[in-house]
């Protein structure tokens, strides 16, 4: 382990890569780089199910200082755990979709079980002065259980997607349990100040806490830290990938194809919280109410399929490729096609250059955590001539990168607003708006939220007034 750091312990649904072989997102950038530096254990899911599911024999990798261990989960376990509670309750709801999330008391059973039983594997793992980092929506209940297996150290949660607010989280008939859960974590991330205000709210409303300064919340005899670490990219690597041979090549291949046009791009999980039936309806009405674009403009929004077990997202599949053969019958030529939609995965090379051929990028989700696709667009742009991006104001990245274009995503007039905008920018103001951009990726780095993350975990005895982990212990009787 590395000299005066504890070990770090990170859990999260799925595990690695640790080494960037050019596929890993932010959350996997992040916790390597810290994990490589400290030395330490990364947990989760080992992406497999079999028939003992949790009480799977654990896989463990080593590379260096770094354990990477993993467990099955049971056909049952995936689909109340993953399926059910994770992506058909907490997912839409906490992304602000009341009408599409669905409760039933099978699933919340088997997702509070998963949480115990991966805390009891887990803490047999544990040394007392290990620092425990849990990630997301999938573990909710983690910390506290770990608390019920004895672990007394620092635990931190931190939640990449957004913490809808109180009045649509207690519609969740566990929102009480869920949250009195939480109480166990040290310090609870977010990563706007939004979803942090949200889960302040729901503990002073509906749980009689109190909001204390330097972003405490007392319950009853527990104080936890709750507080904002935005999310970041490796910036200057990214800005190294998009230079790369592999991302020159994609780079050229999209030149090639749009040739004299401009070409729009998105790039976002196939995903209802992402905006896209808003988003390819924006483009619809640019070209309605901006002619001078038909034959001129292209756009690609790249879109790998994601959850397709879920009816939710085979419905918007359906919708997507509907809307997008309406678009080109509509308005395609002989000798141009308006949108093209692409499910295929890109290496993070090829992504880069791809970004960098784009004059504008399209980010427009209608609630989203952070949202990376917008600052790797911004990490991957030619300073001589950068792109625009065009963000919506729901996405967690829009309180950082103010010079964007910022738009409701829900109103087809501002999008194509927007674009028209965008794609006349002179090239002055394009630099201009892209500059602060890039200062602002390059400060809030991946590196940059794991170490502020892990410095206040470190040092949150100091805040936590006297709340130990013992008396929420006791507060808290399994
Ligand atoms: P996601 O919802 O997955 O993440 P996002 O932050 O945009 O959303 O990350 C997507 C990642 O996948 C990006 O790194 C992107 O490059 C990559 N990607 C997308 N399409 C790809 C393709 N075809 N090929 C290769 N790579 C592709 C969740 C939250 C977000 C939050 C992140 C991190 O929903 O709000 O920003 O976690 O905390």
């Amino acid at each position: 382990m590395a000299e005066g750091h504890r070990r770090l312990v990170a859990v999260s649904n799925r595990v690695g890569p640790l080494n960037d072989e050019g596929k890993a997102g932010g959350l996997a950038v992040g916790l390597s780089d810290a994990l490589k530096r400290r030395g330490g254990l990364w947990f989760g899911w080992s992406g497999n199910t079999s028939s003992k599911g949790t009480f799977s024999e654990a896989a463990t990798e080593i590379e260096g200082d770094v354990a990477l261990t993993t467990i099955d989960m049971s056909e049952e376990e995936l689909s109340g755990f993953y399926y059910g509670y994770a992506n058909r309750s907490l997912w839409p709801l906490l992304h602000y979709r009341l009408d599409l999330a669905e409760f039933d008391r099978q699933s919340d059973r088997i997702y509070r079980s998963v949480n115990q039983r991966f805390a009891a594997r887990l803490s047999q793992m544990l040394e007392d002065d290990d620092l425990v980092w849990i990630h997301d929506y999938h573990f909710f209940y983690m910390g506290s259980e770990l608390r019920q297996c004895g672990f007394r150290g620092k635990i931190g949660f931190f939640l990449h997607i957004p913490f809808c607010p109180p009045e649509i989280f207690t519609a969740l008939p566990a929102s009480h349990d869920i949250v009195r859960a939480m109480l166990a974590y040290d310090v609870i991330g977010f990563q706007t100040d939004t979803d942090r205000r949200n889960f302040a709210n729901f503990c002073v409303r509906e749980l009689g806490g109190e909001k204390l300064p330097g972003h405490r919340i007392r319950v009853g005899d527990r104080v936890v830290v709750a507080d904002t670490f935005p999310i970041g990219i490796d910036a200057p690597g990214y800005a190294r990938f998009a230079v790369s041979p592999e991302a020159g090549e994609h780079e050229e291949m999209v030149r090639g194809m749009v040739g004299d046009r401009l070409q729009i791009i998105g790039v976002d999980r196939m995903d209802y919280s992402k905006g896209l039936v808003e988003r390819f309806r924006g483009f619809e009405r640019l070209l309605e109410e901006y002619p001078e674009n038909r034959g001129n403009v292209q756009f690609l929004q790249v879109a790998p399929l994601s959850r397709s077990e879920l009816d939710a997202y085979v419905e918007l599949r359906r919708e997507l490729e509907e809307l997008a053969g309406h678009i080109n019958g509509r308005f395609a030529t002989l000798e141009w096609t308006p949108l093209q939609i692409m499910t295929r995965g890109f290496t993070r090379r090829a992504l880069a250059g791809i970004y960098r051929a784009a004059r504008v990028c399209l980010v427009t989700p209608l609630r989203d955590g952070m949202n990376l696709v917008a600052k790797e667009y911004v990490a991957a742009q030619d300073p001589d001539d950068p792109g625009v991006l065009i963000l919506s104001r729901f996405a967690g990245a829009r309180s950082e990168l103010t010079e964007a274009l910022v738009v409701n995503p829900y109103s087809t007039d501002d999008v194509a607003r927007a674009l028209q905008r965008a794609l006349t920018m002179p090239l002055e103001e394009r630099k201009r708006r892209w500059e602060q951009m890039r200062e602002a990726v390059f400060h809030g780095t991946a590196a940059h939220w794991c170490d502020s993350f892990l410095d206040r975990l470190e040092n949150a005895d100091n805040e936590a007034d006297g709340s130990a982990a013992e008396a929420f212990v006791e507060a808290h009787p399994s």
